[in-house]
């Protein structure tokens, strides 16, 4: 159906275009005759300025509209994310992003999918706060037959007509990694025997990002017997309040090994915290992020942070790329994970100028 509307809405373009030529040609004669009048002659000339007009105007029907549903603006990841799909979606790509931050509630985006059904969008797109509560709003979108994408975080649905797929970071196995990688880490420094005691500062409770991570990291605790997890609290993802959880942190327990902070921003707040406790963050406490964003590589560059878990924010092409594949009429792989790499200190020095986020 899209694919006509864009094909008749070409052709009118085209015939349009056709009958501008014929109507600019004596136009464009009368202006060289009567130089000294050009202003005056151009803004006598309806014909021309309407057709050029209606001519951008189908230009701009053609284009693909793309709601984007964002969560916020909450971490370096996140913002990443959103230059990401707004480099993409583009005028000169095809497309018309119409973008809404949400600012870290589900209500906003409800209420922005609600006016993207409205606006009788070719796509929506949503990155969801949380995983809970999206059947209503997807049923409607669904309902208007316009197709939504999930990138970033997943929904908890039974029904998953209700999505046509999902692009995104594998977070359990980012938690698993985390763990692995600590374990490798306190074996090279000959702690693998010794009594470590961890805190976590978790995500948004509830968002895909926390839950996968939190458990990533749950399930392989039990490989560890003399590890202890002395607490978890959400730090919402951002800094500051990475940094506050960090600071009560600090006094309830005199005897954190390591903080594992659910994404770097609230790393880089329990850093400073550490700090203004007059502890070494990274010698005294083992820092661990995730995101590898740069900030990140230069905290482990000057020592501060231990080691950072790879979730790619760069979804932006890869929507892109499911758009035109469901334009063509072709099928798209319902779940599509992200390739993601660890990256412990030793490694940042060598790869920060490589980094694209
Ligand atoms: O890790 C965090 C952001 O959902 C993967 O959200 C994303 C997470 C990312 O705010 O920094």
């Amino acid at each position: 159906m899209k694919a006509l509307k864009r094909a008749l809405a070409l052709l009118l373009a085209s015939i349009l275009c056709i009958s501008f030529w014929g109507c600019s040609k004596p136009a464009e004669e009368t202006t060289k005759e009567t130089k000294k009048e050009t202003t005056k002659e151009t803004q006598k000339e309806p014909a021309k300025d309407e057709s050029q007009a209606k001519t951008e105007e189908n230009a701009k029907d053609d284009l693909i509209v793309v709601g984007y549903a964002q969560v916020g603006a909450e971490s370096d990841w996140r913002t990443a994310n959103t230059v990401s799909f707004q480099t993409t979606f583009v005028e000169e790509n095809g497309y018309k992003l119409i973008f809404d931050d949400a600012q870290q509630k589900q209500e906003n985006q409800i209420k922005a999918i609600r006016n993207f059904i409205q606006q009788e969008v070719d796509y929506i797109v949503l990155a969801p706060v949380v995983e809970t509560g999206w059947e209503t709003v997807l049923g409607e979108a669904k309902e208007a037959g316009i197709p939504v994408i999930l990138s970033d975080r997943m929904i908890d649905v039974t029904d998953d007509s209700l999505y046509v797929a999902w692009v995104g970071g594998n977070f359990i196995k980012e938690g698993n990694d985390c763990v692995d990688w600590l374990a490798g880490y306190l074996k090279e420094q000959g702690r693998e025997n010794e009594q470590i005691n961890i805190v976590t500062l978790q995500g948004t409770i509830g968002s895909s990002a926390q839950v996968g991570r939190t458990k990533g990291v749950e399930e392989k605790l039990s490989e560890h017997p003399n590890w202890t997890m002395l607490d978890r609290q959400t730090g919402e993802f951002t800094q500051s309040k990475g940094q506050e959880v960090m600071e009560s942190f600090l006094k309830s327990y005199d005897d954190i090994d390591v903080v594992i902070a659910e994404n770097d921003n609230m790393a880089f707040g329990a850093i400073d915290a550490i700090k203004a406790a007059g502890l070494d963050p990274g010698e005294d406490i083992i820092i661990i992020g995730f995101d590898a964003v740069h900030a990140a590589f230069e905290a482990m560059i000057a020592g501060d942070m231990n080691c950072s878990v790879e979730c790619n924010p760069l979804h932006g092409p890869r929507v892109a790329e499911i758009i035109q594949k469901l334009e063509r009429g072709e099928t798209v792989d319902k779940i599509q994970y992200v390739d993601e790499g660890v990256f412990p200190a030793e490694t940042a020095a060598e790869l920060i100028a490589t980094r694209t986020y």
